[in-house]
């Protein structure tokens, strides 16, 4: 998007610029026609200053400045945006931006300075990043305490639209949850043999890398940090955590390369960090060993972080992929994760960068035929005995379940098992396993669920509270600050940063859940249609945002209907993991069979008779995942092996819930193509963007329609027991 934006996505959107996103120019409408007054120093308050202008040169209206401590109101902006003369000779602002003392606002700003005092001493906590809005009398008064709470508050107030001028508002807070918000980003910086440029991308290239060199398009980073921030993430790597050949290097002679990047999304409040191969001192050249316990390699990270920080002062630190499905790690010298992670840590520290180290740890080379391994118990196995032994600028990173992101997993047990060490959780925006942006699927109402998960019973606190750091004795240490939520980015070079344009929700979701992890997903889906395709400037607003709501609102368990049934997982194609492959994964050495045969299907996790894995759960989930009788319908092929003619909750047999499901999953998309083929002639959007979602659609029914038959056909052959509504099996 140019500094100008592309419209709405409705006609005229420039096929040259990205799609604006949630941020089209209509979304500041009510920011842009109004009088603003930005009081405060600094980049990041000059950002605020820089998009309210940017808004009333395009709706006529007026901003003015008031530099930290100074006498009075300065006018900014040009002379068009300024053209209302009379919009602030009254001395009278509709928008007040005030960032720290209060004591030097002109009269027009009385509210933001009341607002102020009413905070109190500790300014009711605010913190770093957070805000107050108000509003009385005709004015909306934003406050912060700094600069990045001011940010923030901008894109609340875009966020609220015309409602942020209307009725009186008494005081809100607002601040994030979780203090890290990160997107990992899988991009890798020379093309990958099998994975390409982005590994597991599905919008086109990579927005940072091409071909080995840096991409240089500033715009847009720019444009992709200013989405970040309006969303309320703060942070990013910049390459893909498996780092190989150029990318080792980004840590060394490529550093420029990160800087550049760094500088363009800085005013936007991101952080860079940086995915690092735990062997590059060897794989440099530079060492022969990389035992983080040798005096060398300790001086060798030591003066790289020397570096980073040199050329990046407000670095924010390492992603490491260790001892994971190939990449090196401590293990290979006798050592804990613990020990690695902990090096890397120390390196950091003076600079008070921090270390997401992956629990993504198991056995890639497994034995089909050895049915005592099991993949799912793996993280735990590996890291929780390690709980207490990491630094504190050590976070460790879990996946928010114990597999690999499919459609249906339990939460990470690891995530209520390290109460002593700061988590993370991580979530996959990029659609590997749930369509790979050809299929709608949208991830808030699966993220909201793990957020939500209390590990230790009803009332009890929450993941998000364990990844917040404010669980308490249950789930973790509060002065820790917790490890906040990572993401790994579905973005790339693709107009509509996404591939399939309605995959955005899933980025500005997971921003959202990240600041506010009670936010109804539902809720969160509306905000995005508002700001995306503002529905109230069009001709038909519940159309648009009916059929929007109608695509998007069930496409998970919709996805999750035409695919692998009850938790089992992974019946995707092998390599890619796009479309069906009811066997693909069964007889391989990753740890990731369903044991389907002629009786029955599931994995035996339990104490009992299984692997054991039910017993890594605090209660009450211990026992209730362990007991058919209690075992939650989606996840009951997840811990246990049970006989087709199984009994669920719902009252359907295994067998017959797994033809209902995928007739009415492949139902379900069949009316989202009517539902949107209905909503074209209407011209309520950019044809260009109606046509390339009509098109996923078409490749969605083809492939749920694909999934249903191989599905059902697999599970009709194997158990010999027919449809009890005749419908046709193949
Ligand atoms: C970046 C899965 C993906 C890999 C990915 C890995 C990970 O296994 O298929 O492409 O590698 O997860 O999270 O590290």
């Amino acid at each position: 998007m140019t500094a100008d934006g592309s419209g709405t996505g409705r006609v005229g959107a420039d096929p040259t610029s990205a799609h604006p996103a949630w941020l089209p120019p209509e979304a500041f409408r009510a920011i842009g026609s109004g009088r603003t007054l930005v009081c405060g120093d600094g980049m990041l308050v000059a950002t605020v200053r820089d998009e309210v202008a940017r808004a009333c040169a395009r709706y006529g209206g007026t901003v003015g400045h008031l530099p930290g401590g100074a006498a009075g109101p300065e006018r900014t902006g040009d002379s068009d945006s300024d053209g209302n003369s009379d919009s602030d000779s009254d001395g009278r602002y509709d928008l007040v931006f005030a960032l720290g003392t209060t004591g030097l606002l002109p009269a027009g700003a009385a509210l933001a300075a009341e607002v102020g005092r009413g905070l109190g001493p500790d300014r009711g906590g605010l913190g770093p990043e957070g805000f107050a809005l108000a509003r009385r009398d005709g004015v909306t008064a934003v406050l912060a305490d700094q600069p990045a709470g001011l940010l923030y508050g901008l894109f609340h107030v875009v966020r609220l639209g015309p409602a942020a001028f209307g009725a009186d508002r008494p005081v809100e807070r607002h601040r994030p949850a979780m203090r890290l918000r990160l997107v990992s980003h899988w991009d890798n910086v020379d093309v990958h043999p099998v994975m390409g440029q982005v590994e597991r991308g599905y919008a086109g290239g990579s927005i940072f890398w091409c071909d080995g060199a840096p991409r240089r398009d500033p715009d847009r980073v720019r444009d992709y940090a200013r989405l970040l921030a309006a969303c309320g993430m703060n942070a990013m790597t910049v390459n893909n955590v498996n780092v190989y050949g150029t990318a080792t290097r980004l840590l060394t002679d490529r550093l420029d390369d990160v800087a550049a990047i760094a500088d363009l999304v800085r005013p936007y409040g991101i952080r860079v960090h940086l995915s690092v191969n735990f062997a590059a001192p060897v794989t440099l050249g530079e060492l022969p060993t990389a035992d983080p316990l040798d005096g060398d390699v300790r001086a060798w990270w030591t003066r790289a972080a020397g570096r980073l920080y040199e050329t990046i002062p407000d670095f924010g630190g390492f992603m490491v992929k260790a001892d994971s499905e190939g990449q090196p790690g401590p293990y290979r010298y006798g050592r804990t994760h613990a020990d690695g992670a902990n090096m890397l840590a120390d390196a950091l520290a003076p600079y008070g960068g921090v270390v997401h180290w992956r629990a993504f740890v198991y056995n890639h080379r497994q034995d089909w035929r050895d049915r005592s391994t099991d993949r799912a118990r793996a993280a735990y196995d590996h890291f929780t005995p390690l709980d207490g032994r990491f630094r504190d600028n050590v976070i460790v990173q879990v996946k928010h379940g114990p597999m690999d992101f499919q459609t249906r997993e339990p939460v990470s047990p690891v995530l209520a098992a390290m109460p002593g060490t700061r988590l993370a959780v991580e979530v996959q925006a990029t659609q590997e396993y749930t369509g790979q942006q050809r299929h709608v699927c949208y991830l808030g109402p699966c993220w909201s669920e793990v957020l939500r998960f209390a590990p230790w019973g009803p009332g009890r606190p929450t993941v998000a509270s364990v990844a917040a750091g404010t669980a308490g004795d249950d789930g973790g240490v509060a002065a820790s600050g917790g490890g906040g939520l990572v993401v790994v980015s579905n973005v790339g070079d693709d107009h509509y940063w996404t591939g399939h344009p309605l995959a955005q929700a899933n980025l500005y979701a997971v921003g959202r859940l990240a600041w506010a992890p009670d936010l109804d997903p539902l809720a969160v889906l509306d905000e995005w249609i508002d700001l995306t395709f503002t529905p109230s400037a069009t001709a038909d607003p519940d159309l648009l945002r009916g059929t929007l709501h109608a695509l998007l609102d069930d496409s998970w368990r919709g996805y999750e209907r035409y695919t692998a049934p009850l938790g089992v997982g992974f019946m995707v194609a092998p390599g890619h993991h796009y479309g069906p492959d009811v066997d693909g994964y069964e007889y391989s050495r990753w740890g990731t069979y369903h044991f389907a045969d002629r009786d029955g299907v599931g994995v035996d996790r339990t104490r009992a008779t299984g692997t054991g894995f039910t017993g890594q759960y605090p209660q009450p989930w211990a026992d209730r995942y362990e007991s058919l009788e209690t075992c939650p319908d989606e996840l009951l092929l997840f811990f246990h092996h049970v006989p087709y003619q199984h009994v669920l909750h719902s009252g359907s047999t295994v067998i017959q819930h797994i033809y209902d499901t995928h007739f009415a999953g492949v139902e379900q998309v069949a009316e989202m193509v009517r539902r949107w083929e209905r909503i074209g002639p209407a011209g309520l959007l950019d044809p260009a963007l109606h046509a390339r979602v009509t098109d996923r659609l078409a490749e969605q029914l083809r492939c749920a329609e694909e999934w249903r038959d191989k599905v059902n056909t697999y599970f009709l052959r194997k158990s010999g027991v027919p449809d009890a509504h005749g419908r046709r099996i193949h």
